[in-house]
């Protein structure tokens, strides 16, 4: 049997409010995205993945949908999906689309529906349960923060809600809505998409009574529905974001003979600058010895069954290069991070922009920041931390530092207006125009690491292991595949250091340091190096 293509893809995020505005209101749209794929291409991805742009109030940019079968005006109409579809498939790249099923917008007619009373047939396609106006059903929080359950008066029943109260989690006990989404993907299945980007998927399942909000026992009996209902015979990828998973249950969704989802998202590299326990608010620095060990477990873990995705970046993480990297050395350390990511094996995600090395931006004052996440959790802390604390934990790790909008050219380039999230303002010496002019530049890289995936089925399937785990700053490890061999060596220091392995190596294949030699016994400050080894 053929392996999927999905193994062998490079995928790109795109956020679409922030990728290109294209009529001058500062929001990016269809259109705007249309125009890039010329640079998509040139970049050498295989696959997009769309944040969501259908209809939405925006109480959480699209992620609270109110119609799943329509666009958002701002960003364009159904006939320019299609021609989105058709052009990116022209230049033989596919289109995932984001799918937000645990919830629905308060706009969405089915939660107008279940407003109107109890015996409303929408009514319990949303959780409902007793309560008085000032006793909710149990302690359970949403994740932004504050209680998961809104009451409402006029029924006298609170509706529960993991994210913000304008997205009311949706019932998938009710077997009618659970069809009714398997038409919904089965309209854009139609369409021509090559598949899903699941969102919190792993909270379908839940059972509120019993606290238990993600890998509820219902979980894995729904996804194996949706896939015959929806995926079964069709050759698109699904990818499902699982803040929750194990390397053990990450193989209950992709295990090949599972039948669920190709791969999913896990998070546990992107929780280790926090405090043990402790949100994402509360950080800490990172070991990267610890980060070694993770990606290690789940490149092992998943060797023979499951498969991995590999991501730094998304919409809600804020930028590596800032965050895992040294800003001041900016362009040494992004590559350096690239090439740990794109030399694993699995799936390879870029979030737009990752690919020009962006950084985070940093904000004085709460009213700069747009994102519903950071404003709740500043609103929550103020008190207690003081803003000084806040903000510092919001320029950390808040989600506005993803959202940015592309900085294109020297002058900006995302919009001819102004944009709907200010741009962060290194845009004049850090922006695509540039990346694409230097031969050298991280753009570039990014290429070669795509080339070297497509070129060489080791980087796809080659056996992973790591040399020095327990070694504070070297990450040197070998991909192996059919008798050959090649040796990934990076320094994540500042200086230089004596690797202790000497090996006879034949070629540099991709190199971040012009002075990168064959002698694998020392490494420069932040130098990442891809070897090919002598034959055996
Ligand atoms: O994210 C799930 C989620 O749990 C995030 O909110 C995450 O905890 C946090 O942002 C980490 O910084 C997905 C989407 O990716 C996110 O954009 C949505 O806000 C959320 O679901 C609700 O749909
Ligand atoms: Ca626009």
């Amino acid at each position: 049997m053929s392996e999927p293509w999905w193994k062998k893809a490079v995928v790109y995020q795109i956020y679409p409010r922030s990728f290109q505005d294209s009529n001058g209101d500062g929001i990016g749209d269809i259109k705007g995205i249309i125009h890039r794929l010329p640079y998509l291409k040139r970049l050498g991805i295989d696959a997009i993945w769309l944040s969501p742009m259908y209809r939405s109030p925006n109480y959480d940019n699209g992620y609270d949908i109110s119609d799943y079968r329509d666009m958002n005006d701002e960003y364009g109409t159904l006939d320019e999906m299609r021609a989105l579809i058709d052009n990116a498939h022209h230049l033989n790249i596919r289109i995932i689309m984001d799918l937000v099923v645990n919830h629905t917008s308060f706009e969405h007619r089915w939660f107008k529906e279940a407003l109107k009373g109890k015996d409303n047939p929408y009514h319990d396609y949303y959780v409902w349960r007793d309560g008085s106006k000032d006793k909710a059903p149990n302690n359970l929080t949403s994740v932004f923060g504050g209680s998961a359950w809104e009451y409402v008066d006029e029924l006298g029943e609170y509706y529960l809600h993991l994210f913000t109260k304008e997205q009311p989690d949706l019932n998938w006990e009710n077997e009618a809505l659970r069809h009714e989404i398997y038409d919904m993907m089965n309209f854009w299945l139609d369409l021509g998409i090559d598949g899903f980007r699941m969102d919190v998927i792993d909270l379908i399942g839940k059972e509120p009574d019993r606290n238990i909000t993600a890998n509820g026992p219902m979980l894995h009996p729904y996804l194996k529905e949706m896939y015959n209902e929806t995926l079964k015979g069709r050759d698109v990828m699904t990818v499902g974001e699982t803040w929750g998973a194990t390397p053990e249950i990450a193989k209950q969704f992709s295990g090949k003979e599972e039948h669920e989802l190709s791969m999913v998202f896990q998070f546990e590299h992107m929780e280790l600058d926090q405090e043990k326990g402790k949100d994402k608010w509360h950080l800490a620095p990172l070991q990267f010895v610890e980060l070694k060990h993770v990606l290690d477990k789940w490149q092992t873990e998943l060797a023979d069954d499951g498969w991995n995705s590999l991501f730094w970046n998304n919409h809600d993480l804020p930028r590596i290069v800032s965050r895992f990297g040294d800003e001041q050395e900016r362009e040494k350390t992004a590559k350096l991070l690239a090439t740990i990511l794109h030399m694993q094996k699995g799936t390879p995600y870029i979030y737009q922009g990752e690919e020009l090395g962006l950084t985070n931006t940093a904000v004085t004052n709460i009213e700069e920041v747009n994102d519903v996440e950071s404003r709740q959790f500043y609103d929550e802390h103020v008190n207690d931390w003081g803003e000084a604390r806040c903000l510092e934990a919001i320029n950390a790790k808040g989600r506005d530092n993803a959202r940015r909008p592309m900085p294109w050219t020297k002058d900006g380039g995302f919009t001819t207006g102004r944009p709907w999230l200010a741009l962060n303002p290194n845009y004049t010496t850090i922006n695509a125009e540039h990346n694409l002019e230097e031969a050298d530049s991280i753009f570039h890289y990014y290429q070669s690491l795509i080339r070297l995936r497509h070129q060489h089925d080791l980087v796809v399937y080659g056996d992973f292991c790591d040399l020095l785990p327990e070694h504070p700053s070297l990450y040197m490890f070998t991909r192996s595949y059919q008798g050959e061999t090649w040796l990934v060596a990076c320094n994540m220091s500042n200086e230089q250091v004596e690797t202790g392995i000497d090996m006879k190596v034949e070629e540099i294949l991709l190199s971040n340091d012009k002075s990168s030699s064959l002698d694998t016994t020392t490494l420069n400050p932040y130098e990442a190096v891809v070897y090919r080894c002598q034959d055996e």
